[in-house]
């Protein structure tokens, strides 16, 4: 690291505060943003070394604390192809942000060297972007500290979406090649979207006004642009826009708040109309939740499993229309947490997995079908079309009208939905097409199937590093005899469902539960948490 004699001193700007132990978890760093500086720091050595380490391919660093409150921050990476981090580079993150001096840091770095075999020489380029939450430009000079400590090229951002920076990595890296993801810009994606978009929703199909909350953060900023590009094919009523109103990022709206309290955001009470279908997207920009008011102006909640109802559904029928069943194998991935309504109707139709929480786990199983279809319950999601799965729709050769519409139609759908992650804006286009083509309102697309009733409590316990499962998170292993206590509850409860788990995010554990009405969710819930705490 001789080779890079600004280190020590650039690192010395940014010492790490005592007694905090950092973690590199499912959503990266993420903690009260007053003490990530040295964290920010060294995440931007680490973005340059992998960059290095991945012969001067770009890295990506997003500077969010996602659907957190506002006083929180965080930071993850990005790998090439515009996924999450390598898994096995987590440790690393880890290990480096928890270096107590400079000189030990430098000895880890140099380890880590070594160990991986990285060749200095070699480029380092980095992209990196933040939300608008005001802890944001700091932490970026911190990075860019980092950043400029081992001569990287940086490529800023600005302020943007998780999802525009995830599209921002793959397209910078594909490039004039093949594989080509679009232009290396943000007009580039919304270029790609729209363009998508106005081919697969003809002009009489234009669906009626659609309500946004933006929970007063980036997306704000990023659906006003992209409105630009819709023209009047489809109208976006934006609301909770106050981005530099301070408190408000995530406050009573979003996405995260209509999951887990199940209700309207109050700021959007007189605005949404009963029939009128709205949305919410979280403080990033990589959740959805969609809603509407009955002609009664009950409140009902479309979360991200009856957007993978709707959305598998739509597709399995354009591969039957197009002739191409026996090529292309649709599937769905879900966790524990779907609900098990959402789980009976889509397993009717296509192959269902289930997998841990957390999105690289559902990233990687839906990889394994020609076309996977992710979403968590909470609104993260997308669709994957494999390699193979892109290759047969290019190549592929209609032999009836019909089954050249459809194959248009999955054409651009391959290009409408961001592929790299979940992202809001284009689940929004994605849900809106399907929408138009079934002529589905909120009431036709929420009568799929009816949600279970259910309930999820957090339990604060001593120690959640006890909690292990397996099976998907749906079984625990540790403490002993713990889960065996689970099952003789749930089996007094008709329909009746159940599982606990650690959380990745919270110092917490957490309980779900479904049963048949919701007193017996509610109360099955509590008993579980009871057993636990
Ligand atoms: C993170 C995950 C999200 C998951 C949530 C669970 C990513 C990008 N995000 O936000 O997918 O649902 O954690 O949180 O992977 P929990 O472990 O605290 O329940
Ligand atoms: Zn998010």
């Amino acid at each position: 690291l001789d080779a890079f004699p600004n280190l020590p001193a650039l690192c010395n700007k940014h010492p790490k505060p005592p007694q905090i132990r950092f973690q590199y978890g499912t959503a990266g760093f993420r903690t009260i943003a007053t003490v990530l500086d040295s964290v920010l720091f060294r995440v931007g050595v680490l973005a340059a070394l992998r960059s290095k380490r991945l012969e001067g391919r770009t890295i990506g660093v997003m500077v969010t604390a996602s659907h957190n409150p506002e006083q929180d921050n965080g930071v993850k990476l990005v790998d090439p192809r515009g996924e999450m981090l390598d898994a096995s580079w987590e440790t690393h993150a880890t290990v480096l942000s928890n270096a107590g001096t400079t000189d030990e840091f430098v000895l880890e770095l140099e380890k880590l060297v070594d160990r991986m075999g990285i060749d200095l020489s070699r480029p380092a380029r980095v992209v990196y972007g933040r939300d608008t939450r005001p802890s944001g430009p700091s932490l970026v000079s911190a990075l860019e500290d980092g950043l400029a400590a081992l001569g990287a090229e940086v490529r800023d951002a600005g302020i943007t979406t998780t999802p525009i920076l995830h599209y921002l990595v793959r397209a910078i890296n594909t490039l004039g090649t093949e594989e080509s993801y679009g232009e290396d810009s943000e007009q580039g994606y919304y270029q790609k979207l729209s363009a998508a978009y106005n081919k697969l929703v003809s002009p009489r199909q234009t669906p009626p006004p659609l309500l946004v909350d933006c929970a007063n953060g980036v997306g704000a900023i990023i659906a006003e642009r992209f409105a630009g590009y819709l023209g009047d094919r489809l109208t976006l009523v934006l609301e909770n826009t106050a981005i530099d109103t301070a408190g408000a990022l995530n406050n009573a709206c979003g996405a995260d708040f209509v999951k887990t309290s199940q209700k309207l955001p109050p700021s959007l009470v007189g605005r949404l109309q009963p029939g009128q279908r709205g949305c919410s997207f979280d403080g990033d920009a990589d959740r959805l939740m969609y809603f509407y008011l009955d002609e009664r102006s009950q409140f009902h909640m479309l979360d991200g499993d009856k957007i993978a109802a709707l959305v598998a559904a739509f597709i399995v029928d354009l591969v039957k229309t197009a002739g191409l069943e026996s090529q292309i194998k649709v599937g769905v991935v879900q966790t524990a947490y779907a609900n098990g309504a959402s789980t009976k109707y889509l397993s009717e139709r296509l192959p269902v997995r289930c997998v841990s929480t957390g999105v690289k786990h559902l990233h990687h199983a839906a990889e394994n079908f020609n076309v996977g279809v992710y979403f968590e319950a909470n609104g993260h999601g997308t669709v994957l079309f494999s390699p193979a799965a892109q290759e047969t729709l290019a190549t592929y050769e209609p032999s009836t009208p019909a089954q050249s519409t459809a194959l248009e139609h999955l054409r651009n759908l391959n290009l409408l939905i961001n592929q790299t992650v979940g992202d809001a804006l284009s689940d929004m286009l994605l849900v809106e097409v399907v929408l138009a083509h079934k002529t589905y309102d909120g009431s036709d697309w929420d009568s799929l199937y009816i949600d279970l009733p259910n309930r999820l409590v957090k339990v604060v316990v001593p120690d959640r590093n006890q909690f292990k499962t397996e099976d998907a998170e749906r079984q625990l292993v540790s403490p002993p005899g713990l889960q065996a206590k689970i099952n003789d509850l749930v089996r007094r409860y008709e329909g009746g469902r159940s599982f606990v788990r650690p959380s990745g995010t919270e110092d917490v554990v957490r309980v779900y539960a479904e049963a048949g009405n919701k007193s017996n969710a509610d109360e099955l819930a509590f008993r579980v948490a009871g057993l636990v705490y």
